[in-house]
This record gives structure tokens, sequence and C-alpha cells, in this order.
């Protein structure tokens, strides 16, 4: 017996990433050249291991988009057997599932198995009621099973196992669990795996030269997987520690820019940029021009989207121990000084007068308590700048 199949799981249909039409559009697309392979491939059957849409409640255009897939494989009479992931159940035990619709108008065998006391009964599936945990094939040849998503069961019935797997990962165990992980990027975690795609199967029960394992007993069939074309997406982390001021961050950033947009410029698929921003600031991030760095990708990447993650840390304050004691008043002011000293000296650009700044502080303060105009104070902090900045 010799036979083929594709097997995809978490296209996501319908996913809007980014609040993006563009994203929206990218994940049918790579459905779509799936479904085209499939056919250029003339498989026997195609497996939708779970999450074909991205959420239960689903947009008008993503079931076009998925109909349109799913019947030209219906016109070549490549049967679509799926099951349920958590992202497509249905909202109510006995509610109806946009897979469910898809499954009566005969686009999909959706396996759901018959549960008695917690555990899936033996079944064959049954057109009628769409119910049953398995189907037979090509003439009886090959018969699939299907189970649902099943939730915090599946850490139990694949302990020790569970924790290294994450869903969207492509793995493969033993010669015979596989999962091709997403074809499109749902998370910015996936891009390290970038041999996500999907599986071709061959199976040929006559032939021993597709031994995986000599150890192992014969195994007839051949998984290869293959990578999806999808939307460039990039990640970067920005390292910061010992900058001095944004002027320097904004240096490492274009570096960065300069270094990987050339390889962008020109491709048609305007790529995505994630740009994290790690480590100890040395100064307020505050004065971090958010719409100036953007820019900067934007001119370099030509992205689809940017978007730029401050996951710094600020400095801890830990007071020192002086002399001074905290219980006696008649120091208060000196230690309110002190403490903002060393806190306006932990942004490098306020660092070389930090004493004068530490008076500056304390005067602010005092205006304020004394209930001064707004626009005194604000000159007042203006003079101090023009006096204690250097000019730029
Ligand atoms: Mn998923």
């Amino acid at each position: 017996m010799r036979a083929s199949f594709i097997h995809i799981a978490d296209t996501h249909l319908g996913y809007e990433q980014y609040g993006l039409r563009e994203r929206f559009n990218d994940f049918s697309r790579s459905f779509w050249k799936i479904i085209d392979d499939a056919i250029d491939r003339k498989i026997d059957f195609m497996i939708i291991a779970g999450d074909l849409f991205n959420k239960r409640a689903i947009a008008a255009q993503t079931l076009i988009h998925a109909i349109e897939g799913l019947k030209r494989l219906k016109e070549h009479n490549i049967p679509v057997i799926t099951i349920e992931g958590n992202h497509d159940r249905s909202y109510y035990r006995d509610g109806i599932s946009w897979l469910q619709f898809l499954c009566y108008q005969g686009y999909i065998i959706l396996l759901a198995p018959i549960m008695q006391e917690g555990a899936p009964l033996i079944t064959p599936w049954n057109s009628e009621n769409m119910l049953g945990s398995y189907v037979n094939l090509i003439g009886g040849k090959v018969r699939l099973y299907g189970l649902p998503w099943q939730g915090a069961a599946i850490t139990r019935s694949l302990e020790g196992m569970a924790q290294a797997l994450h869903v969207h990962k492509p793995y493969e165990l033993e010669g015979w669990i596989y999962n091709p992980g997403s074809p499109e990027t749902c998370s910015v975690e996936e891009i390290q795996w970038d041999d996500r795609g999907y599986y071709y199967v061959e199976i040929d029960t006559d032939q021993s030269e597709f031994l995986i394992d000599p150890m192992q007993k014969a195994c007839r069939h051949r998984a290869s997987r293959i990578r999806t074309q999808r939307r460039p997406f990039l990640r970067h982390e920005l390292r910061i520690d010992g900058l001095e001021d944004p002027q320097a961050l904004y240096a490492r950033l274009s570096e960065y820019c300069q270094r990987e947009g050339k390889k962008y410029t020109g491709t048609k698929e305007r790529p995505l940029v994630q740009i994290s921003i790690t480590g100890t600031l040395s100064f307020d991030p505050g004065a971090l021009n958010q719409s100036y760095m953007e820019e900067m990708l934007h001119e370099a990447f030509q992205p689809l989207h940017v978007r730029i993650d401050n996951n710094t840390n600020d400095r801890d304050y830990v007071p020192d121990d002086g002399d001074l004691d905290g219980r006696d008043r008649s120091v208060w002011h000196e230690l309110e000084r002190h403490v903002f000293e060393e806190l306006v000296g932990f942004d490098a650009r306020y660092l070389p007068a930090k004493e004068q700044w530490g008076a500056v502080l304390s005067e602010l303060k005092q205006q304020a308590l004394d209930e001064e105009k707004p626009e005194k104070i604000a000159q007042f902090l203006r003079e101090k700048r023009a006096a204690l900045l250097p000019p730029t």
C-alpha cells in the first residue's frame, strides 16, 4: 500500500496581527500555498491538527478564505481530516463551531470522539451526527484517529515531555510523533524556529528502506518537513548597558539599521521589525524619542510594521549609610539634598553637576510647597538647565 498526505496545524486563519489587514491576508496566503503544494503533489488526504482558525468567533471574510482553500481540495477529491484546537472550540458545549459548519458542508471530516466517563470511545466517525474517533481512507487501508485539544489533560498524558514542547514549535519524537509548527508567525518567539511549516508524508508498506532507526521496528513512512514561505519577521535585542545618553543609543540602533537594512531593501515582502531595548538605563527613559527611532527603522527596512519595546530596568536606589541620622529633624534638609544628588546622578547627563542639581531639586520642591506660580517655577528650571547643562 502506498499513500501520501500533508500534515499541517496552527494555521490561525483570521489572525489580524498588530491590527494589520496585511497580516490577516498573510495567514490566508500561507494556508493557500500549502494547498497548492498538496494539489501539485497529488496527495491522498490532508490533516489539519487543530487551530485552523485563530478564534472561535470568526469574521465572514475568514470563513470565505478558509472555504476558498478547502474548496480546491474538495474539487481534487482530497479529503481533509481535522480536529478542534483550543482556539476553534465552540463557545458552549451544545453550540456549533465553525469547524462543525465546515464539516456539515462537506469540506472537512471533523473527528470528535464520543466521550464516556472522561475517556474517548473508539468508534468509527459517523457523518450523520459528525461524531467518532476514527475514519478509514483509501479503501480501508489507512485509518486515522483524532482527539481534540485536551487542554491540561495532555500534560498528564505526555508527562515530562509536555514541558519541553511548545505547541507552535516543530518537533519530532521517536520516529512517530510529529508537530509541524505554525506556518505563519503567530508570535515573536516563534522566529527562533525557522524550519516551521508542514509535513509531506509518504507511506509505503512494501518498502523497508524507509527505516529511520535500524534499532527500532521497521518504519514504513517518510516525513519531510517543508518550511513555509512567510513574511520576514525580525527581532533584535538592543543592549544599552554603558550607553550614557539617548544619542549613543540612537547611534547603536543606526548601526543595526545599516547592517541589517541592506538585506531587506527592494524585497517585495516588507518585513515586520521588533526591537527590544534591554539592559540598565543610565538616563531617564522619558528622554528617548520613540518616533525618531521608529523613523530610523522605517527608513532602513521599509517595514510593514515596527515595534519598539522598552524592556530596560531602572537602577535601584540603595541609600548609603551616611553619617546623617534621619531621626534628627534638623538634618532632614541635608538628607533630602543627599538623596536628590544620588538619584539625579543615576542619569549620566546630570552626573557631572549632581551637587548643583540636588540643590535645584530642593529649591523646586520648596517653591511648589510655597504654591509659587507654575510659570515662575518653569522659568527657574529653564535658567538652571541653561546654566548647568552643556549647550546642545
Ligand atoms: Mn495554535
